[in-house]
């Protein structure tokens, strides 16, 4: 997999395209998602350069994969999710529907969020 450096969340972590920042330290950066899904609906990425989940998992350590799970939980209390709940969804590729190729979790929470998909999705 090879990172593409002009992907949208890179120009987002050199400052080239504003956010609105939930959390930032020296590993993540948490951000509000411009089309929110749901009333909480925050983006986590790492600094490093991931393409997705699958390729986080293939070349961080497991000192950087603990590292950024923690923050994801961090994050999640301070918009504080955690009291009604709230979901982790993670896109790696095509049939996903991946659209920034660059690693990122999506906390959604602050409604009822319903089935795992939208609609009755039937595996066919
Ligand atoms: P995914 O489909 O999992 O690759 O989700 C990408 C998400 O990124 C999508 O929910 C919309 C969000 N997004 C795309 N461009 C921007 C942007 O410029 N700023 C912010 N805050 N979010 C963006």
């Amino acid at each position: 997999m090879t990172y593409d450096s002009n992907n949208i969340f890179a120009k987002i972590l050199r400052g080239e395209i504003p956010n609105k920042t939930v959390y930032e330290d020296e590993q993540v950066l948490a951000f509000h998602d411009i089309s929110a899904a749901a009333p909480v609906h925050v983006l986590v990425i790492p600094k490093g350069e991931y393409v997705s989940f699958d390729d986080f998992l293939g070349k961080a350590s497991a000192e950087t994969v603990h590292g950024f799970f923690e923050r994801v939980r961090k994050v999640a209390h301070i918009v504080e999710a955690q009291e009604g709940g709230y979901r982790l969804i993670t896109n790696h590729g095509r049939n996903a529907s991946q659209s920034v190729p660059h690693f990122h979790v999506h906390i959604l929470g602050g409604r009822a969020l319903g089935g795992l998909l939208p609609g009755d999705a039937l595996v066919r």
